[in-house]
Order: C-alpha cells, then sequence, then structure tokens
C-alpha cells in the first residue's frame, strides 16, 4: 500500500519507495505457509508507513558515500521497528485496535499469529544483517541492534511505559521513556547507516547522536499530537486505546519548546559533515514540523 506522499519531503520518497520494494522482495510470499504468519508479517512490514528510520540509515549512506549498501541495514530496522508495533497493539500491553488506520496486526490475524509475525520479524531482521555484510560488520551491527531492542532498550522503554499513569504528565516523566521507547531505534537506524559507511569513530558519534536526538523530537511531537487530538477530535482509534496508554502531554508549549531545541542540537551534531549533511537536516526538520 502507497505511503501518503504529503508526509515527506519528496528527496525521502525516492528512499522510501526503494526501501519497500526491498522489503517486499526479503519477505516470504503469502501463498508460502505458513501463510497466516506471511500474510500477517507483511500486513505490518510492507503496510502505510513512513519509513522514517530506514530512510535515516540510507540517508546516512549516501552522506558517507557508502562503498558497502545500506539498504539490508535500513531493511533490518523496519523489521524491528514493525515488530515493535505489532508487539505494542497487543492486548497485553497497549491494547489497541486500530493502527495507520486499520485493524491492528493482532484484530486482522489473531493474536497468536501477530506474535509470530513479531518473533519472526526480529529473527528475519539479524538474519538480514548475518546475510547481508561481511562478518565483523555483522556481528557488529547485531551487537548494536541487541542493546538497542534488549531490556535496556526498546523493550525496557515498553515496560516502562506500561507502568506511566493515566492522567497528563510532565516532560521530565515522559522523556526517559521516550529516550529509550523510541530514541533508541533512531539511534540504532544512524548509528546502523555509520557502520556500513564506514564512518570514522568520531563520525559515528556524532551520527548516532543525531539519530538519538531526532529520534527523542519524533517521540515528543508523536505524544503532542496525540494529546491534541485527545483535546479535539478523537481519533478513531481513541475508543480503542483501553489500557489508557496514548501518553498525554500536560504542557504543550513546553513540549513543543523541547522538540526544537532537540533538533537545533540534532542539527549541530552535523555541523563537521557541511553541506554533504542538508539532507539530514531536512529530516530534522521534517520530524519536528510534522502534523501527522
Ligand atoms: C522486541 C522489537 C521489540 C519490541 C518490544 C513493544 C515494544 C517492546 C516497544 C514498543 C515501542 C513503540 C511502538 C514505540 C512507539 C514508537 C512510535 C512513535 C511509533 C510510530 O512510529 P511511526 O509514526 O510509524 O514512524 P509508521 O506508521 O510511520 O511506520
Amino acid at each position: 500500500m502507497p505511503t501518503p506522499a504529503s508526509a515527506l519531503p519528496l528527496f525521502l520518497i525516492e528512499h522510501q519507495q526503494r526501501l519497500a520494494a526491498e522489503l517486499g522482495r526479503l519477505i516470504p510470499p503469502c501463498e508460502r505457509p505458513p501463510c497466516d504468519v506471511h500474510r500477517s508479517i507483511r500486513y505490518t512490514l510492507l503496510g502505510p508507513s513512513k519509513r522514517v528510520r530506514g530512510v535515516l540509515t540510507l540517508l546516512v549512506g549516501d552522506l558517507l558515500e557508502s562503498k558497502d549498501d545500506p539498504m539490508a541495514a535500513a531493511a533490518a530496522i523496519e523489521m524491528v521497528h514493525a515488530s515493535s508495533l505489532i508487539l505494542d497493539d497487543l492486548p497485553a500491553m497497549d491494547d489497541t485496535a486500530v493502527r495507520r488506520g486499520r485493524p491492528a496486526n493482532h484484530v486482522e490475524f489473531s493474536e497468536a499469529t501477530a506474535i509470530l509475525a513479531a518473533v519472526a520479524l526480529l529473527t528475519l531482521a539479524f538474519g538480514r544483517l548475518a546475510s547481508a555484510y561481511a562478518p565483523p560488520l555483522a556481528a557488529a551491527l547485531a551487537r548494536v541492534f541487541a542493546d538497542t531492542i534488549g531490556s535496556e532498550g526498546l523493550i525496557g522503554g515498553q515496560a516502562a511505559d506500561l507502568q506511566l499513569p493515566a492522567h497528563p504528565l510532565r516532560l521530565a516523566e515522559i522523556e526517559p521513556v521516550d529516550e529509550r521507547k523510541t530514541a533508541v531505534l533512531f539511534r540504532a537506524a544512524a548509528e546502523a547507516g555509520a557502520m556500513v559507511g564506514g564512518a570514522s569513530g568520531t563520525e559515528r558519534q556524532l551520527l548516532a547522536a543525531f539519530g538519538d536526538r531526532v529520534g527523542l523530537a519524533f517521540q515528543i511531537v508523536d505524544d503532542i499530537l496525540d494529546t491534541i487530538c485527545d483535546e479535539t477530535s478523537p481519533r478513531p482509534e481513541d475508543g480503542q486505546h483501553r489500557r489508557g496508554h496514548a501518553t498525554a502531554i500536560a504542557d504543550l508549549s513546553e513540549a513543543r519548546q523541547r522538540a526544537e531545541e532537540l533538533a537545533a542540537e540534532a542539527i549541530r551534531s552535523l555541523e563537521p559533515f557541511g553541506s554533504r549533511a542538508a539532507r539530514l537536516r531536512e529530516l530534522a526538520r521534517f520530524v519536528v514540523d510534522r502534523t501527522e
């Protein structure tokens, strides 16, 4: 299914489309057993998405004029993202029935199939890294992915998110959760592009910091959009958030200011790259300016 073209600047759409085509090629067809699991994987991985994390990996590869193709790392990042969305929506987690304007994966298929699809997506991600890159690079990437997903990364962020109270929260309460729930995957997306592109240690650190700041800004903007939607015209899925985990921000102007600060910090970390980083700067602006 196509991604809404208005959501991304034009030059990003080209990367997004190449990435979507690659993902389609990597996943077994629906007709191959277990058909339900393959359908379920394709439903979320190839569904309407901004694919902003994978695009970030590709843009870092472009910046470094990478000799190795960053596409496999970008695809692996998107597989982890898709897996996290499926798990996040499950009844035992956020219990969300609608995702991207369509039934959540476990509603469209079944809880069992959704869990299998999510776990399969994770194994596919590591498998892709192992088959696409030479052993030392593949091992280093696997290490970064494992740390990103693990109990001190996405899993830890989700565990903390499930503990958040339902009432509107101060940024200081939300930010440490957003850091692990979302920023870590953006950091890994940029870092993976840097590693595949043969970045120096300093370049890798700067690009990882860029990913981290952009990722945190992305989640704060997401929280702002959720809060505004709740206050004005509830989105169709609102009634479906039975555990009430859509984060509500107590002070929207503080959050908006923080997102701008983070974008500025992200853009500052690109200074040594000069004009070669123009597209990454545009990505940072897109993340903060987006309205959906
Ligand atoms: C084992 C991978 C794994 C995860 C377990 C469930 C979980 C821990 C983490 C959930 C993390 C999560 C879903 C964070 C929310 C991030 C977020 C803002 C998602 C929406 O991102 P978009 O807008 O999605 O980029 P699209 O639809 O464009 O792909």
